[in-house]
């Protein structure tokens, strides 16, 4: 178990979602660690980069238990829920809200899921808690490393059991950055790697380590000093966007507006190089915004 847990939650007031979070996140990380490897169903969802296995859902079948438990009032809003049955994510997020409920657990049961499949260790579970259409906490939990990213909105971002802070570096220059890859195959595609070809010069050097999720928290806790990508959903982002805001970083859509969870495009970094990445990206024409 992570020792991010202990002493945490003494400082953070409203602790019960924060902590069911940690413990919800835990439980399904060190399950789908246990199965690396071994997993026997492989779907192909839109194409061959868009994959999905029985551990996606048995994780999610088990944070959705564990969420029922402690909060049997609370919606979901899940990557393998109504979503992966062929609803929009607006009727997904509908849903969810759905009878006048206050609080929405967004989850990816397994963000990484490529890796995942190919044994490459960088995957996570991703669990936020939205109170009318707000983020207030998100936890990113990573099983390989036993990395629990934390954050409470307007309460920090912990981790370790300590404030994180983004990173210092003022310029591009100077910065290490990741992207990751959209699934599919049309302008999207062609727009993330314009944005690749415009920054790589610019910059210290860029990652894609296939975990949009895991990406933020790295921002969070300043290992990166920015990520951008197109083409996300609600799950992918929303904890991992409450963990860079709460670390004193900044997170918005490819033209700058705030993160919302309509976000699908963002560009989260330790705040001083935001403009001019956001600037580098639309002068590529490579925003995925047209
Ligand atoms: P996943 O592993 O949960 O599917 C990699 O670039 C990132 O994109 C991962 O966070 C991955 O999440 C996400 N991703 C993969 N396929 C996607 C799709 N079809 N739509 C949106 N995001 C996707
Ligand atoms: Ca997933």
């Amino acid at each position: 178990m992570a020792d991010t847990r202990e002493g945490l939650f003494d400082r953070l007031p409203g602790k019960s979602y924060t902590a069911a979070a940690v413990s919800i996140a835990a439980k399904a990380g060190e399950w789908i660690r246990s199965k690396a490897g071994q997993h026997e169903t492989l779907e192909i969802k839109a194409n061959a980069s868009d994959l999905v296995t029985e551990v996606d859902k048995g994780s999610e079948a088990m944070i959705r238990n564990l969420v029922k438990t402690y909060f049997p009032e609370h919606g979901v809003l899940g990557e393998e829920g109504l979503y992966a049955e062929g609803a929009t994510i607006g009727e997904a997020l509908e849903a969810a809200w759905a009878g006048g409920r206050e609080y929405v657990w967004i989850v990816d049961p397994l963000d990484g899921t490529t890796n995942f499949v190919h044994g490459f260790p960088f995957y996570v579970v991703s669990l936020a808690l939205a109170w009318r259409g707000e983020v207030v906490a998100g936890v990113v939990y990573d099983p390989n490393r036993d990395e629990m990213f934390v954050a409470e909105k307007g309460k920090g971002a912990y981790f370790r059991g300590r404030r994180m802070r983004v990173s210092g570096e003022g310029a591009l220059a100077d910065s290490l950055l990741a992207t990751g890859f959209p699934a599919s195959r049309g302008e999207m595609l062609r727009d993330n790697v314009a944005g690749i070809g415009a920054l790589a010069p610019l910059v210290r050097n860029i990652r894609a380590a296939g975990s949009a999720a895991l990406h933020m928290a790295y921002v969070a806790c300043g290992r990166l000093t920015g990520f951008w990508e197109l083409n996300l959903n609600p799950w992918d982002l929303a904890a991992g966007a409450l963990l860079v805001q709460e670390a004193g970083g900044k997170v918005t859509d490819t033209l700058g507006r705030p993160y919302s969870l309509e976000t699908r495009h963002v560009i989260a970094t330790n705040g001083s190089v935001h403009e001019e990445l956001r600037k580098v990206l639309d002068e590529a024409g490579a925003t995925g915004m047209r």
